[in-house]
Parts: structure tokens; C-alpha cells; sequence
């Protein structure tokens, strides 16, 4: 019993310095996955939910993939009547909140891909929140009917 407590103190106390958590280890990410695409297709994008369980905000400011050469943060936005995709600077995270990367809206854009996306893939991704700290995450690749539909739509209103 006694060598119990002592374990335990001493695992308290090497636990000290981490008394402030970095970001990523207070976000939790959850059920992340990316858009299967047609091996023509030079872009797909990742989705996922971030919820933050510690007490201050975050953001995600910036991601890395092994599957595509250049990896950027998007939102969807109405512009002149037309929903279009842009890059923001950071997809923020409230404190004990969640935010919701999914088809229509935030986004990690996977532009360049090095090879086709097909269903059953993996992607790893690295994410780095707004202290610096970064996440693995794997992802793994899912056909998504809605998103292509939209971008058909989008097509036809931009021509
Ligand atoms: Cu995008």
C-alpha cells in the first residue's frame, strides 16, 4: 500500500511541469476522415470534429498530409450569391467547445494529392494548434456523395 502512494506521488510529480497542457493535448479529435476522389480529381479535403476540453480558446492555424503537396485551411462562404471555398488563416476552437470540420463548411484541403484517394486509404495528418503543439491524426478515406453534388451546382453557377 505504502509503495502504492509513493508510485503515485511520484508520478504527481513528474507531472508537474505539464501543469499548463498544450493545446493539442487538449483537443480531442474526433471521428476524422477524408473524401474518397477519382484518381483525375487534384484535390480532396479532410473533415473531422475538434473539441477542446481545456478551459481556454484555441485554433487550428496549419496542417501537413502525406498525400498531398500543399495542405491549407478552408471555410465555405456565400460571395455574390455562390458558396465558395477560401483558405483562413485559422479555424478557431472554443474553450469547452467544438468545432466541426465537414463537407459545406471548415475544411483541411488537400491540394496536389500525390496519388488517388480511394476508399479503405489512410491519411496521415499533422496538426498544429495555436500554442505551436501538434496532433497525428489518421484519417481514414471515405466516399461523400453530398460535397461533389455541390460542386457540380457550384459549376453550373459559375458559368
Ligand atoms: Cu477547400
Amino acid at each position: 500500500m505504502k509503495k502504492t502512494l509513493a508510485a503515485l506521488a511520484l508520478s504527481a510529480a513528474t507531472c508537474l511541469p505539464a501543469a499548463w497542457a498544450a493545446d493539442a493535448d487538449q483537443v480531442q479529435v474526433i471521428a476524422p476522415y477524408a473524401r474518397a476522389v477519382p484518381p483525375t480529381a487534384p484535390a480532396s479535403a479532410a473533415f473531422m470534429t475538434l473539441r477542446n476540453r481545456g478551459d481556454h480558446a484555441t485554433a487550428l492555424i496549419a496542417a501537413d498530409s502525406d498525400v498531398a503537396e500543399i495542405t491549407e485551411l478552408h471555410t465555405h462562404a456565400h460571395e455574390n450569391g455562390m458558396m465558395m471555398m477560401r483558405p483562413v488563416a485559422r479555424i478557431p476552437v472554443p474553450a469547452k467547445g467544438e468545432t466541426q470540420l465537414k463537407p459545406g463548411g471548415y475544411h483541411i484541403m488537400l491540394i496536389r494529392l500525390k496519388h488517388p484517394l480511394k476508399p479503405g486509404d489512410k491519411v496521415h495528418l499533422t496538426l498544429r494548434f495555436a500554442d505551436g503543439s501538434t496532433k497525428a491524426v489518421t484519417a481514414p478515406v471515405r466516399p461523400i456523395n453530398g460535397m461533389s453534388h455541390m460542386h457540380h451546382g457550384n459549376m453550373h453557377h459559375a458559368h
